[in-house]
């Protein structure tokens, strides 16, 4: 295989740093971000934390132990998933294929788009700016000729990082780490490496094939010998990562009634259809989560007969789930999320039978708005039933 380079991008002690950013009184102090007492854990923790030994998903009582000047907070998911969406979105204007991996994580195929290592860095390191001058954040980066070197660079200098390895610096720089660090091995398979004495990388690298093969079968020593060798063939997939589009609002002001509740789930139907027809994929699935002003939350989902990317199928599965859960119709709506899942690209779609007129004009229809929206703005197209009402 020719050459790649790869990009990894991974945000420092990302709930922690949030709320640092946020809350200047933390800043500086050893945040742990998680409920304390006997049947929490900890989702991650500032790296004042850290020097304590604290880390993630370390029980609280643990946690407690280590740091008792911990300060804990609960942590507001709602608005990490908002940043984390900003940042990548952000990415993906610099980098032509990025796949988000995590919340906080993503890769980015640089092959063909950057002529090497050092215009590779270069990139990496405005990328890193943006999310320090736009999200007051930091994030590590790693440059590599695949994934799993990518990735092992960007944990390399945690926080603010930035490396490179080249090829030829690869099985330098591995041959000391845990074989914990690939991602694949958990618990059990590095217990079983250890017992035939492979604790670090480089063990793997020296042990026998054959032996390998006789621990843990052919397919996962083949896997363990490609990388110990600092190799990884896994493709860049901008959609692998992405399991669903969907777009949260957290409101001021509690929504009452259905119609201020239709109107927000149709801009978020809006929204979301053209995220899909922008990098053509198709949902299978819809999922609306309601939340109310006393923290009562549900989260339902329909699966479509046909796969869309149309806003008018959103909006109308988006209704349907909000018409059943009239438990919630009375009372002040403080959150409406609204997802589209169970991606998939238009190549995977069976042709229908008969082809549905109406719904082919209505994407046609669409993508030329999505054209016109792309040239004059987000407001210039608006759905009539948009508009400020007139005076009758
Ligand atoms: P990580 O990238 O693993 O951790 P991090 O960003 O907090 O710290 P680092 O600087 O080492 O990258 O995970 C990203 C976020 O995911 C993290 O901020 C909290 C969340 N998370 C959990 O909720 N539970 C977990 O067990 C882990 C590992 C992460
Ligand atoms: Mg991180």
């Amino acid at each position: 295989m020719a050459e790649r380079l790869i990009l990894h991008l991974d945000m420092d002690a990302f709930f922690a740093a949030v709320e640092q950013r946020d809350r200047p009184e933390l800043r500086g102090k050893p945040v742990i971000i998680g409920r304390p007492g006997p049947r929490g854990v900890v989702a991650t923790c500032s790296y004042e934390a850290r020097r304590f030994g604290v880390r993630s998903a370390m029980p609280s009582v643990t946690a407690e132990r280590l740091c008792p000047q911990g300060i804990w907070v609960r942590g507001r998911m709602d608005l990490y998933g908002e940043v984390s969406h900003r940042i990548f979105r952000r990415m993906t204007e610099e980098v032509p294929v990025v796949e988000q991996v995590s919340v906080d994580e993503a890769y980015g195929d640089l092959t063909g788009f950057c002529p090497g290592f050092p215009e590779a860095e270069t990139l990496a390191r405005r990328i890193k700016e943006h999310i320090r001058s736009e999200e007051r954040l930091t994030a590590s980066a790693g440059v590599a000729a695949c994934r799993f070197l990518a990735k092992v660079a960007s944990d390399l200098e945690k926080p603010d990082g930035l490396t490179v390895i080249q090829p030829e610096q690869a099985q330098r720089i591995l041959a000391p780490l845990p074989v914990r660090v690939i991602p694949g091995v958990g618990p059990r398979l590095a217990q079983r490496l250890a017992v035939l004495g492979v604790a670090a990388i480089g063990d793997l690298e020296r042990i026998s094939l054959a032996r390998l093969n006789q621990e843990v079968g052919p397919a996962t020593a083949y896997f363990l010998k490609q990388r110990a060798l600092g190799e990884d063939d896994t493709p860049v997939e901008p959609h692998a990562g992405r399991k669903q589009v969907s777009e949260e609002r957290t409101y001021g002001a509690d929504l009452r009634g259905h119609a201020e509740v239709e109107r927000e789930l149709f801009l978020r139907a809006e929204a979301i259809a053209a995220a899909l027809r922008d990098r053509e994929v198709l949902a299978r699935a819809v999922t609306l989560k309601i939340r109310d002003n006393a923290y009562r939350t549900v989260t339902r989902t329909h699966t479509l007969e046909e796969p869309t990317d149309l806003a008018m199928d959103l909006y109308q599965h988006a209704l349907a789930l909000w018409r059943q859960a009239a438990e919630f119709h009375e009372r002040g709506i403080r959150l409406l999320g609204l997802a589209a899942k169970e991606l998939i690209t238009e190549n995977d779609v069976t042709p229908s039978l008969f082809p549905d007129e109406r719904r082919a004009r209505a994407r046609s229809v669409a993508r030329a708005t999505d054209a016109l929206r792309e040239k004059f703005g987000e407001g210039s197209i608006l759905p009539a039933r948009l508009l400020p009402k007139k005076p009758k």
